[in-house]
């Protein structure tokens, strides 16, 4: 038995803080934070079967999608475990259009947190893996006053950290505070996460290949091109892929992470700017991805260098194994739409 399995994610959390000389503590407390909101989430997604809290809450959230109870119940408990710390300026979530304002005496803190509580919630009632995703960014508008929307609408490339959790077989929360990715599974007897996943390395190249292939009809040529590409027969570049797609984005990519894979929530004739957003989605994962030797794009740029324009930006993302996401953008630029 490795002694990483004996490392609590807040003794990491401190232990790599600990590292740069101008840390005061404050992240590793915000993580700290945010994990003991992981934990009661994991309890309350595990139990989601057996209380009556499945099903629709009849509203739709911002995008015109209908909200389910346990993505507001995520969203209220993250913001209920995040408001007092002391440690943010500024929230933002997926289910909540404006910016959320941290209450005053508590909004003195450096920090920005975005997150999507519960993404994937198409999936609960199915008992299918879900996850949360989170992103930090150090606060850019001057002062000490209450977070602004210019703090939220950063650059991916800005993050400080960045992480997911997965409600899955078991909860693991993996994160990067830009010194590797690192995955801690969700003791149940104890309460804690230990490190499960020390320094995770995604492989270059892959043999998996993640997409809603119900979109195929609607997609650009040269992305249809590439599907086909991977599934034709060649020895030489480990062809045909596998298809896995749960259509739970932090599953997909956690999965992908671990075994490599690329995963693409592309743009489409319906969708022009596909469907997962900058913010809440495309940056964290493209941080964790990146940090674990991956590569993400919208097809034409790295992901972390997009600026935002507005807080729910939707973006195309194609993200995993370097290599494959190479070759997609290769497809992509090779073959040029005709413009009617
Ligand atoms: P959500 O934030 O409303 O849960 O939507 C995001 C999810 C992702 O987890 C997943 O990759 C994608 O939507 C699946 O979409 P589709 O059903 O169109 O394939
Ligand atoms: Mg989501």
């Amino acid at each position: 038995m490795g002694s990483t399995q004996f490392m609590t994610l807040g003794r990491h959390i401190i232990e790599e803080q600990s590292k740069y000389s101008g840390a005061t503590g404050e992240l590793s407390k915000l993580l700290h934070d945010l994990s003991l909101a992981a934990k009661v989430i994991s309890l309350e997604v595990n139990k989601a079967g057996l209380v009556d809290i499945i099903g629709f809450t009849g509203d739709n959230n911002i995008h015109g999608e209908q909200v389910k109870k346990l993505d507001m119940l995520a969203h209220d408990m993250l913001i209920k475990a995040m408001d007092h710390g002391g440690h943010l300026c500024v929230m933002a979530s997926e289910e909540e259009e404006d910016i959320i304002q941290i209450p005053q005496k508590f909004n003195i803190g450096k920090y920005v947190l975005l997150f999507d509580p519960l993404d994937g919630s198409s999936n609960i009632d199915a008992n299918i893996s879900i996850g949360t995703i989170f992103s930090i960014y150090r606060r850019v508008s001057p002062g000490d006053g209450p977070g602004t929307m210019k703090d939220c609408l950063q650059a991916g490339i800005h993050q400080v950290a960045a992480g997911y959790v997965v409600y899955g077989s078991s909860t693991m929360l993996v994160y990067t505070a830009g010194a590797g990715v690192h995955g801690f599974t969700l003791d149940p007897a104890f309460g804690e996460f230990l490190l499960s996943h020390p320094n995770i390395q995604t492989p270059k190249k892959s043999k998996i290949y993640s997409i809603n292939e119900g979109n195929y009809l609607y997609w650009h040529p040269g992305l249809k091109k590439y599907i086909k590409y991977l599934q034709e027969e060649d020895k030489a570049t480990n062809r045909p892929y596998s298809s896995r797609y749960i259509g739970s984005m932090v599953a997909d990519i956690h999965r992908n992470l671990l075994y490599g894979g690329i995963f693409m929530y592309p743009a489409d004739s319906r969708n022009p700017y596909g469907k997962l957003r900058l913010q809440y989605e495309c940056n964290p994962m493209a941080f964790i991805v990146e940090q674990a030797g991956g590569r993400a794009s919208n097809g034409k740029m790295r992901i972390l260098e997009i600026q935002p324009e507005k807080l729910h930006q939707r973006m195309p993302i194609f993200i995993g194994s370097e290599e494959d996401v190479k070759t997609v953008e290769k497809f992509m630029a090779e073959v040029v739409v005709p413009v009617n």
